[in-house]
């Protein structure tokens, strides 16, 4: 009987260790390992390029996704650069338009120098990567839902366009965690994460993973992973191997939560401060239906729209942001804590001015990522802090 989630999450890559028992994967600290003779090891020569703590971080990430293989990096920054190392120069990516902005940094900033060039399109509609695909194109990258405005892409319809023309489909799960989306069981090829968030769940380490079932991938992932050397620490590893464990349980509490927030957000709309709630588990989401279908859950992270007023959506937003007591003005997102930030001024401010507009980044958005702490106080917080803004 294959083991559900929950199980997988505590047990999956981590046997007790051969040599004591111990329940509790060790941390290998070490940067090479001892050989008898040259060339005479037991599988592991230099930690860049094998450390058994990863290796329990890689299996068990890789269990949780329904992948064949992991492959874990320091930073989801560090995942996505070296998927895009798959590629070559003349290639070219079709993405979403709607992206963490360090990712579209990376796309226009480093990639695109190097000579792979990068059409976005709205993921809402798969029809606009088709017909953004070209002969030369050889991956399509999306978020979904994306980040900050939720919009999701229909991942079984993109599936099928990419698998239909030979191309690589690589998905950002970072905002669903396995949990709530398997985007591989939907025909991606690859799974990105920034293990930062959920995965690890405690704000206390910067990470990245790609998970996939295609071993000419995974071997290409492998070499450029060592060549490259963009690889997480033992100590980290841990970390998001002792955070993983609670995965499962963590998002049952803080999508608990943020239904209950997004709820009443909603009944606020129409007061003079709160122009629009968005969170895909409200029916008045666009693709409310979609998300139903394709997600077991909507998810922890909201964003909402304060309204002009007289001082304006920035000021508004400021005093909001700088009256949470409990919610703490951060970026980042998936922890423990529930987090409150200003997409235009923090997370997406390198995206150009024009381009954040044109999505809808506006002065008046502010995003949400809802906590496990009890709900009641969280809604007390932002309640205090809107009514400062009103
Ligand atoms: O920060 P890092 O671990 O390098 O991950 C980058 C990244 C990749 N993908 C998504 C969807 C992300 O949200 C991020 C990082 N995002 C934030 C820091 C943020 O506050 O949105």
């Amino acid at each position: 009987m294959s083991q559900r989630i929950e199980t997988l999450a505590v047990h999956a890559g981590q046997p007790p260790e051969p040599s004591t028992g111990a329940i509790s994967t060790p941390v290998f600290l070490t940067s090479t390992y001892v050989q008898q003779g040259p060339g005479e090891h037991r599988g592991y020569e230099y930690a860049r390029t094998q450390n058994p703590t990863r290796e329990a971080l890689e299996a068990n990430l890789a269990a949780l996704e329904g992948a064949r293989f992991g492959v874990c990096f320091a930073s989801g920054c560090a995942a996505t650069v070296t998927v895009l190392h798959l590629l070559r120069a003349g290639d070219h990516v079709v993405a979403g338009d709607d992206l963490y902005g360090g990712t579209f940094r990376i796309f226009e900033r480093v990639m695109r120098p190097l000579g792979l060039t990068t059409t976005y399109v709205d993921p809402t509609r798969p029809e606009a990567f088709a017909a953004a695909m070209r002969p030369e194109t050889r991956l399509v990258w999306v978020e979904t839902p994306t980040n900050p405005l939720l919009k999701i892409c229909d991942l079984a319809a993109v599936a099928e366009l990419c698998r239909q023309r030979g191309i690589l489909l690589a998905v950002d799960n970072t905002f669903m965690t396995p949990v709530l989306q398997r985007p591989l069981e939907l025909g991606a090829t690859l799974v990105v994460h920034s293990t930062t968030k959920y995965i690890n769940g405690h704000a206390d380490v910067i990470g990245g993973a790609v998970l996939t079932s295609d071993e000419g991938l995974a071997e290409r992932l492998r070499f450029l992973q060592n060549a490259m050397g963009a690889v997480p620490s033992p100590m980290d590893c841990f970390l998001i191997l002792r955070g993983v464990k609670t995965l499962p349980l963590r998002i049952e509490r803080q999508v608990d939560n943020a239904v209950r927030i997004a709820r009443w957000l909603a009944e606020q709309v129409g007061g003079g401060l709160i122009e629009r709630v968005i969170y895909p588990g409200l029916p008045s989401h666009p693709q409310h239906e979609l998300a139903s279908r394709q997600m077991r859950g909507p998810g922890a992270m909201i964003s909402f729209v304060l309204q002009d007023g007289r001082q304006g959506a920035l000021e508004r937003a400021r005093t909001v942001l700088r009256a949470v007591r409990l919610a703490s003005c951060a970026e980042s997102l998936g922890g423990v804590e529930t987090l409150i930030e200003h997409p235009a001024l923090m997370t997406h401010a390198s995206l150009p001015r024009d381009q954040r507009e044109r999505l809808g980044i506006g002065d008046g958005l502010i995003r949400l990522s809802v906590g496990i702490e009890h709900v009641d106080d969280i809604l007390a917080d932002l309640e205090q802090a809107l009514a400062r803004a009103a």
